[in-house]
């Protein structure tokens, strides 16, 4: 009889742990990551397929980019529109050097003060030369050069051709970490690879979505 309640007594004490062993924060994240990843598989795959494309097709799409110095100060704003036949650039900045600058679009969404190489080299998908002059050029990126007022300020409106803000595409600034938007303490020469002599980064902005 004994020997039959002390069996029982542990059968009861071994389910018990068993159940608390199951809320435990150890065990329970490991089961149910099992079988969410499999959920989540399943719905990552539908949505992939079906709302990242509809969601940026025939829409018009506008990202503001924040310009800031190699102080970190803001000095200005470009505005980015998706058209048809590539991104129109709305560019208004103060507080730069007079004359002609280079400006770009930069492969990695990182502005990191004061130099802004954290931005890397020029957004360049199809691995062409720099330059609008160049016969072998240009780079997505390349953009014709910005001329800043005596008052240091910029207002200036342009196309960038060779780019998109569509989702998924070769040539998109809205890529996976996105881009950056660079400009140039020089003008830059559309010629001399791999960024026309155009000298330090003076200001830069982050083109993302987030
Ligand atoms: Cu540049």
């Amino acid at each position: 009889m004994k020997r039959w309640f002390l069996l029982g007594l542990l059968l009861t004490l071994f389910v018990f742990l068993a159940a608390c062993g199951d809320d435990s924060p150890d065990e329970a994240p490991i089961e149910s990551d099992g079988a969410t990843e499999t959920t989540n598989d399943d719905s990552t795959a539908n949505q992939d397929t079906t709302e990242s494309a509809p969601t940026n097709d025939g829409e018009i799409v506008m990202v503001t980019v924040e310009l800031m110095n190699g102080d970190g100060n803001a000095i200005g704003t470009a505005e980015l529109t998706d058209e048809e036949d590539g991104v129109a650039v709305k560019l208004q900045a103060e507080n730069l050097e007079e004359g002609m600058h280079g400006i770009h679009f930069h492969e990695e969404g990182m502005c990191e003060t004061p130099d802004f190489k954290s931005a890397g080299d020029h957004f360049n998908p199809e691995s062409s030369m720099h330059g609008m002059d160049n016969p072998d050029g240009p780079h997505a990126g390349d953009l014709p050069n910005i001329e800043v007022d005596s008052d240091g300020t910029v207002s200036q409106e342009f196309k960038a051709e060779n780019v998109t803000l569509k989702l998924g595409e070769a040539h998109s600034l809205l890529k996976e970490g996105g881009t950056a938007l660079v400009i140039h303490a020089g003008e830059d020469d559309q010629k001399t690879d791999p960024s026309g002599e155009s000298g330090d980064r003076i200001a830069c902005g982050v083109i993302t979505v987030e």
